[in-house]
């Protein structure tokens, strides 16, 4: 798994490049759920593609960008499933967007996930990279190569309240939940990129990241093979939780298919015990 790891680390340098020199236009398509494409993701999802499709310990690849599987070594050991560039409505704007990788062993699910990681593309390259039930390792990339970086541990308790989707398609008990933490005072730290939305939440120690079910997306927005599990690994990594909106842990979850999206709680301990508590969990 270090070789898919230290290949990560070499596609996220060509990747930046794309970013920064890039056309930031749409493409006439859209991804398998619908999603309008930049030609940044077609580029993307090209550039991971064959950075891994020839490894031999890769026996397939599933990107957020593309319908089918694509098979690649028979011999392989993991499926890796991938969001190219994920943040494309952020990407004109110039804010940080990100990619996420998860890699499992077996049919994709829950319990098959064996390692996680997910590059930042922000004023700096930053990489956080989990094997299962082992600390995640945060890298920077300062003066031309990747250094180890403070390690990245959830508290008790936090401070940053990052809510996704349309507040005006959020159920009742969202709402009151959510507002309930504000009055707390809890900070809004929300970009519309999940990767430096809930790097923010790891780096500081604590808080909340929720994109529930909402009137116009019942089973939330975000994918879960290759978005939502590879962050549940890395935020329980960090001792923190993971949960659906039913109060089941992420990473216990199966897919019907491998676009499918879950509503999805990260956090820390304080903040998830509050949000089984409003939504009747516990
Ligand atoms: P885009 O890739 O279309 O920008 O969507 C990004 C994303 O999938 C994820 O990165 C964000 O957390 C989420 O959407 C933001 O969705 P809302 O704008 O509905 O909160």
């Amino acid at each position: 798994m270090q070789k898919i790891f230290e290949t990560i680390k070499e596609v996220a340098l060509e990747i930046d490049t794309l970013i920064v020199n890039e056309d930031t236009g749409y493409v006439d398509g859209t991804n398998a759920t619908g999603d309008q494409q930049l030609k940044l993701d077609v580029a993307c999802d090209l550039l991971i593609e064959k950075a891994f499709r020839d490894n031999p310990e890769v026996l397939a690849l599933i990107s957020e960008e593309k319908e089918d599987v694509m098979a690649c070594n028979e011999d392989g050991l993991y499926t890796l499933c991938y969001d190219p560039l994920d943040g494309s409505s952020i990407v004109d704007a110039n804010l940080a967007v990100g990619a996420i990788f998860a890699i499992y062993e077996g049919e994709p699910s829950g319990d098959t996930l064996v390692g996680a990681a997910y590059i930042v593309f922000g004023p700096r390259i930053e990489i956080v990279t989990a094997v299962r039930d082992e600390a995640p390792i945060r890298y920077r990339y300062i003066n031309d190569g990747y250094q180890v970086f403070h390690p990245i541990a959830l508290g008790e308790k936090g401070h940053i309240n990052a809510s996704g989707g349309s507040q005006k398609h959020w159920q009742e008990k969202h709402i009151t939940f959510i507002h309930a933490l504000f009055a707390e005072g809890y900070r809004l730290r929300y970009s519309g990129g999940m990767v430096p939305d809930l790097h923010q939440v790891l780096v500081k120690g604590g808080g909340l990241f929720s994109y529930p079910s909402t009137a116009d997306n019942p089973n939330g927005k975000l994918r879960v093979l290759f978005e939502v599990l590879p962050f549940a690994l890395i935020f329980e990594a960090a001792g923190g939780q993971a949960l659906d909106e039913k109060g089941r842990r992420l990473l216990e979850l199966t897919v019907s298919h491998p676009h499918a999206r879950t509503p999805c709680f990260f956090g820390s301990r304080y903040e998830i015990d509050r949000f089984q508590k409003a939504y009747g969990i516990l």
